[in-house]
């Protein structure tokens, strides 16, 4: 019986791409910090030079799916990272949006065989979305970690 399972060190060898959405950026930016300090402590090179690690910077998280699918396709990242916030607030776009960018991220990484971590929050208010970047946790760390592991899972499995 084979077990396979992912690690959380930032091997060598792994690199990841970050798309991130400027839409909301009061939020998306915490990510994004919380992101580099998780991929940092574990051990990638997170420095402006660094080879291990590129970000492409999108204007709302309608268009992640786009570069994600870009950047999954390239073959020079094992994972690529999401990360968005999509604010319900008052607008019906916000349905538009979720469903595209779920769906369209979900799709990038069946289609291309890379991982795709889905960093987009979706909330009905931009408190909650702060609560969730930085105000009591930051899930852009989670999001780093949840990286490492499938980066890595996706490399040792057979295949
Ligand atoms: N983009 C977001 O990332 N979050 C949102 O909350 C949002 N809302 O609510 O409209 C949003 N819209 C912009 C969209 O992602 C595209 O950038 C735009 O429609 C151009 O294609």
């Amino acid at each position: 019986m084979a077990s396979f399972e992912g690690t959380f060190t930032g091997a060598s060898g792994l690199r990841i791409a970050i798309v991130v959405a400027r839409f909301n950026d009061l939020v998306t930016g915490k990510l994004l910090s919380g992101c580099l300090d998780c991929l940092g402590r574990h051990g990638i090179d997170t420095a402006a030079t660094s080879s291990q690690l590129d970000i492409a910077w999108v204007p709302g998280s309608f268009e992640i799916p786009l570069v994600a699918q870009r950047l999954a396709a390239s073959g020079r990242y094992q994972v690529v990272i999401t990360l968005g916030a999509v604010i319900r607030g008052d607008t019906p776009h916000f349905d538009v949006v979720v469903a595209e960018v779920s769906k369209g991220v979900a799709a990038v990484g069946r289609s291309t065989g890379v991982p795709v971590i889905f960093g987009v929050l979706t909330t009905d208010t931009m408190q909650q979305a702060l609560e969730r970047a930085g105000i009591k946790s930051n899930l852009g760390w989670n999001y780093g970690l949840q990286a490492l592991e499938m980066g890595s899972l996706m490399a040792a499995l057979p295949g």
